[in-house]
């Protein structure tokens, strides 16, 4: 059974969208699929060739690739992050989370930016399962990422648009692969910052950066215990202004309430700065941060471990999808799916409940 997701039978329009990695919009509209149909077929060696010489063209199509929902184009998908993948590697991959309106979008211009100064060469990811419905927040956010989207060295991808968590996951993985091999070696993975796509991020990344404002108490920035205790960077945002002050007693409070959690068995300190993304305000010394970071993880030989726990974390992200998908295929599952879940959505059922049927 060589692909797993592979729909053997026609899912009911409500089984598509459960699907993941199935754009049931994409499945059910013949618009889209006339278009996807007239897509042209990608050679895995010339476009492996192109990537690597850094065109720009090629990776948005091989994105394109890799995002598709048509089975058929599955097996050269994967070929082609496979072939990717050993030119892959070299980069600092970077994510950014913090509540909607912290400023992620405009601070990622900014450090973007300042990387690309630097002579390095920026890729900007998204990770928001919701997009499907809101049109895809990244793309709202060029306006923001103004500069940086019309700059050589750039590259700014919306997210994918499928449905489910894991599977906008995984293709972001797969991106991240294409745009390495491309020569990008910062990868700035954007979440939507509203609590579920967090975990997701941070096992894909090799550095976390959360973004809080000054002056907004914990409670009110949404911020759970869970989310401070993944960041290897806090960056106190809108330090300008006149909130200059507020953000340096609001890192201050930061720093003493990191105190309380446990320390980092990789021995690093958790740096909290106050920034300004609008007036460019200390991101060169965010810069030095993440620069002193990797030399810190390369020196204890964590550096590598991060990277290997990325890997295992795919294999396990990707095993989880499968299994969803495969399972929704089997018999009536994705019909018994839709009427258990009418049943907890009322609260006739409790989830646990609901989950246990599935499988009794
Ligand atoms: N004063 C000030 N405003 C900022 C700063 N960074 C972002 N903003 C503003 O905050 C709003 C939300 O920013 P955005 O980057 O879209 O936030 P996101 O939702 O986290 O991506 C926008 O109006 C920005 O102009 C900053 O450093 N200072
Ligand atoms: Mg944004």
């Amino acid at each position: 059974m060589p692909y797993l997701y592979l729909v053997t039978k026609k899912p009911s329009k409500s089984a598509l969208s459960e699907v993941p990695g199935v754009d049931a919009q994409a499945s059910l509209n013949p618009n889209l699929k006339q278009r996807n149909i007239k897509r042209k077929q990608i050679d895995v060696e010339s476009t492996l060739e192109k990537l690597l010489a850094g065109d720009r063209t090629a990776l948005s199509q091989a994105i394109t690739l890799v995002e598709s929902t048509r089975p058929s184009d599955f097996p050269t998908a994967d070929k082609l992050v496979q072939a990717c993948l050993e030119h892959s590697g070299k980069s600092i991959r970077i994510g950014i989370t913090g509540v909607p309106g912290v400023g992620k979008s405009t601070f990622v211009e900014r450090f973007g930016l300042e990387w690309i100064e630097k002579n390095h060469k920026v890729a900007v990811l998204a990770v928001d399962p919701s997009s499907a419905k809101t049109g895809g927040s990244i793309l709202g956010d060029k306006t923001r990422m103004n500069r940086l989207s019309q700059n050589e060295n750039a590259f700014i991808r919306p997210s994918p648009s499928a449905g489910s968590l894991g599977g906008v996951a995984r293709k972001t993985r797969e991106t991240m692969i294409l745009c390495e091999a491309a020569g990008y070696d910062i990868i700035l993975v954007e979440t939507v910052g509203v609590g579920q796509s967090e975990t997701s991020v941070k096992r894909m990344v090799d550095l976390f950066a959360l973004l809080l404002l000054p002056g907004a108490g914990d409670e009110l920035q949404g911020i759970k215990r869970g989310i401070m205790e993944m960041a290897d960077l806090i960056l106190l945002n809108k330090a300008d202004s006149g909130q200059e002050r507020k953000a340096q007693l609001a890192a201050a409070e930061v720093r003493r309430a990191l105190k309380l959690y446990p320390d980092d068995p990789r021995g690093w300190t958790i740096p909290v700065e106050p920034i300004s993304a609008v007036e460019g305000t200390n991101i060169p010394e965010v810069i030095d941060e993440i620069e002193k970071f990797r030399r810190h993880m390369e020196l204890k030989g964590h550096w590598h471990e991060l990277r290997s726990s990325q890997a295992l974390w795919w294999l396990d992200d990707t095993i989880g999808e499968l299994l969803h998908s495969y399972w929704l295929q089997q018999g009536d599952n994705a019909t018994r799916l839709s009427e258990v879940k009418a049943k907890v959505q009322s609260g006739e059922m409790s989830p646990l409940a609901g989950a246990r049927r599935l499988f009794g």
